[in-house]
């Protein structure tokens, strides 16, 4: 199994991007610090936060692996420090490279946001052998928050989400136990490594898909 991934990595120049926040803006990115939690490294918050809806906000991530675990989570006030208690979207499989942009996010029942509340969103991903990646947004609820520029908020070709074969959080798995390989095993059959053969990834990520499968 280390060697198909070893092969993998070979294989596809993207894995080396692991995630990347996009909107709302990350605190900061320095994609080798990504295993760095909290937030890849960057502990303070920023001045300069992204004034973000109370209700249908959006998320755009920019994915480097072609499957990988997400959660969202939030820490409410200026600045929660490590304190990500809430969750926004628990634990799924998004398969499929390039832009991916999550959507109607709404603040759970019994948290009271108002015009002006300050929070920090976490995105926890995995997708490497080593483990969970994070990247942090600092924002501020708005009810007249703008939407976000055209293109911002778009799914690339193929990208898709699926339910998650683990519930753990992304940090407490590593991609290799809910890669596409794992989740066609798991139900007994290959469609998983088909359907992303059939998504168009590319000729890097379908060799991977089909190295997978013959070890299967
Ligand atoms: C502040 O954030 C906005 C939106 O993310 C961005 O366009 C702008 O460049 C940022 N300004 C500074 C000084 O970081
Ligand atoms: C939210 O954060 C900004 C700085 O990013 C600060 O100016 C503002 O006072 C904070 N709001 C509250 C309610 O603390
Ligand atoms: C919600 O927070 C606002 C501002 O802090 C406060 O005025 C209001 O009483 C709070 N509402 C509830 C239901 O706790
Ligand atoms: C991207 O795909 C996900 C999963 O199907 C979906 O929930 C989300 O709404 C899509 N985003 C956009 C901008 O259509
Ligand atoms: C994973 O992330 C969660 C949420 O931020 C955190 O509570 C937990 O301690 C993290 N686990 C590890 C192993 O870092
Ligand atoms: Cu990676």
């Amino acid at each position: 199994m280390k060697i198909v991934l070893f092969a993998l990595a070979a294989l596809a120049p993207l894995a080396s991007a692991h995630f990347k926040l996009n909107y709302p803006a990350a605190r900061g990115f320095v994609e080798d610090n990504l295993p760095q939690f909290p937030c890849g490294s960057f502990d303070t918050p920023s001045s300069n936060r992204t004034v973000w809806p109370v209700s249908d906000g959006s998320i755009s991530l920019q994915m480097g692996h072609i499957s990988a675990n997400v959660e969202v989570l939030i820490g409410f006030g200026n600045n929660p420090g490590s304190a990500f208690n809430t969750v926004l979207r628990k634990t799924f499989t998004e398969q499929g490279l390039g832009a991916f942009c999550m959507t109607s996010f709404s603040i759970p029942e019994g948290v009271n946001i108002t015009d002006g509340t300050n929070a920090t969103i976490q995105v926890l991903t995995n997708g490497d052998p080593d483990g969970g990646l994070y990247n942090c947004a600092d924002i501020t609820f708005s009810t007249s928050a703008p939407v976000p520029d055209a293109g911002v908020c778009t799914n690339g070709t193929g990208v898709k989400v699926v339910a998650a074969t683990s519930t753990q959080q992304p940090n407490e798995t590593t991609g290799a136990s809910t890669s596409t390989s794992a989740s066609a095993s798991a139900t007994g059959s290959k469609s998983a490594a088909v359907s992303a053969l059939n998504a168009g990834f590319g000729g890097l990520a379908m060799a991977g898909a089909a190295a997978l499968a013959i070890v299967l």
